[in-house]
């Protein structure tokens, strides 16, 4: 069997939804914890990961990239194993919104801690970044009343439940204009390995 090393922060919502995944699956893994804000990390994460991003996975001496297809591989191995059902197509846009949503996010929250005025109304990027959150928002709103799947403990469901309480700390997003997700949240706060995961940021 492979030794498996999860790479990442405590505060990355990547990370944290694979460390739930894996945690909930069984899937025995070391979680290295780095702070690419800080000098070492830095260069140990740039000397790895050419995206210059976590999360990352070293299986043996093997390195996997980006969350969606670390998780892809795990997801496999469990359909393989009959202990995971396939992801349908709307699973499959559900994950794309929910990484969506969470790469404006964090590419926003970047920008403003860099010292942008991100309310600002002139930059036409931002502003776009903006109205692309909102139309997703709107889009899982709909999908955690109607979907299936948004109604257990899987992928999907942790993915949405770290990005949603990530945005809300980091100020990126208000849960009390967003009801339905404020509901979603509520559905989730006591799932398995929530409370082992949560949100710490260093010191
Ligand atoms: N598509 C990537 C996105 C990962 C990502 O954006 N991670 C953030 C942390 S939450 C990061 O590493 N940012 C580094 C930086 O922006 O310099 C994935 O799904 O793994």
């Amino acid at each position: 069997m492979s030794n498996y090393t999860l790479v990442g922060s405590t505060t990355s919502p990547f990370v944290r939804k694979l460390r739930i995944f894996m945690h909930y699956n069984q899937i025995p893994f070391e979680f290295k914890s780095i702070n690419y804000l800080e000098a070492k990390d830095s260069e140990y994460l740039k000397s790895h990961n050419p995206l210059n991003k976590i999360p990352f996975l070293l299986i043996d001496e093997k390195i996997l990239f980006d969350s969606r297809v670390i998780y892809n591989y795990f997801s496999t191995s469990l359909i393989t194993q009959g202990r995971k059902k396939s992801d349908s197509l709307e699973d499959e846009n559900a994950t794309t919104e929910i990484d969506g949503f969470l790469e404006t996010a964090v590419n926003l929250f970047a920008l403003r801690r860099g010292g942008l005025d991100i309310e600002s109304r002139d930059n036409s990027y931002v502003v776009r970044q903006k109205e692309r959150i909102e139309l997703i928002l709107n889009a899982l709103e709909k999908w955690t009343t109607n979907s299936s799947t948004s109604k257990e403990w899987n992928y999907q469901t942790m993915s949405l439940y770290c990005a949603l309480e990530w945005a809300n700390f980091r100020e990126m997003i208000n849960l009390q204009t967003r009801p339905l997700l404020g509901e979603f949240q509520a559905r989730f706060k006591d799932s398995p390995f929530v409370e082992e995961t949560k949100i710490i940021v260093p010191v």
